[in-house]
């Protein structure tokens, strides 16, 4: 072995990874039923939501902060920080915040088409980014999920419709898949096409229930699908004790 074929096969090792991150270790397991309480300052669904929460000047990085102590007192095993701005008037400030207040892993929440907001979340301190397939082309799709384990960043990908799965079929990088109730087309939800969906999917692939969750019985349908967690942001943001709620 010649003195670059040496170099190339050391940095080659140092540089590929070798296994998924603590986000996907959280929610790999299906039946823990892990929580992911996410942080956003409104949706496009229910206008504000800080607003009956924080007792502090609003629209502050601090009440990333705030909520965030709450959930990690709370026992949640993850956080969702939303940085889009026009429709969640969310910011990379807030997640750049959200890593200095928090220990738990973090999943940034956006609408990612490019791999330049890959390299940005790596860059403000996320372990973790949402793909949305019904969003991107399936050879998109799975550019962007091989480049952010490749980078690092454990991968939540979310599908509303069964169909969406068929662009996953043959992804080899490990991700946790994301039922949305909530139809991003039409931003309606609905628990019923939830529960056909994941009843369908494979029962060994690390999988979270996300949206519309308003009472903890929306939770009880799907308990004998072992999911692996939820995904959960306006029913606590709204509740007027989150710590109680998220440990209820
Ligand atoms: C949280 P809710 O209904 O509990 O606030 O939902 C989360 O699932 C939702 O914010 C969400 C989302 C998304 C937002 C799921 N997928 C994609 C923006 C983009």
């Amino acid at each position: 072995m010649d003195f670059l074929e040496r170099v190339r096969l050391e940095k080659e090792q140092l540089y590929v990874r070798a296994s998924p991150g603590r986000f996907y270790k959280s929610f790999s397991q299906r039946g823990t039923c892990g929580v992911i309480a996410e942080f956003k300052r409104r949706s496009p669904s229910e206008g504000p939501l800080l607003q009956e929460v924080t007792c502090g000047a609003k629209g502050t990085p601090d009440d990333v902060r705030q909520v965030l102590a709450d959930y990690e007192r709370a026992g949640a095993s993850a956080v969702s920080i939303l940085t889009d701005t026009p429709r969640f008037d969310g910011s990379l400030e807030d997640l750049k915040m959200a890593r200095t207040a928090t220990s738990l892993p973090i999943l940034r929440k956006d609408f990612i088409v490019s791999s330049r907001q890959l390299c940005e979340s790596i860059l403000y301190g996320a372990d973790c980014v949402l793909l949305i397939a019904e969003m991107l082309e399936k050879e998109q799709l799975q550019k962007l999920a091989y480049f952010a384990y490749e980078l690092g960043l454990d991968l939540l990908i979310e599908l509303h419709e069964l169909e969406s799965y068929e662009k996953l079929k043959d992804l080899s990088v490990p991700y946790v898949l994301g039922v949305n109730s909530r139809n991003l087309r039409t931003l309606q939800v609905s628990h019923t096409h939830t529960l056909e969906v994941v009843k369908k999917l494979p029962s060994d692939i690390p999988l979270v229930v996300e949206s519309g969750v308003k009472r903890l019985e929306d939770l009880e349908p799907y308990l004998p699908y072992k999911p692996s967690g939820f995904l959960i942001g306006t029913y606590l943001l709204k509740s007027s004790d989150r710590v109680k709620t998220l440990r209820e």
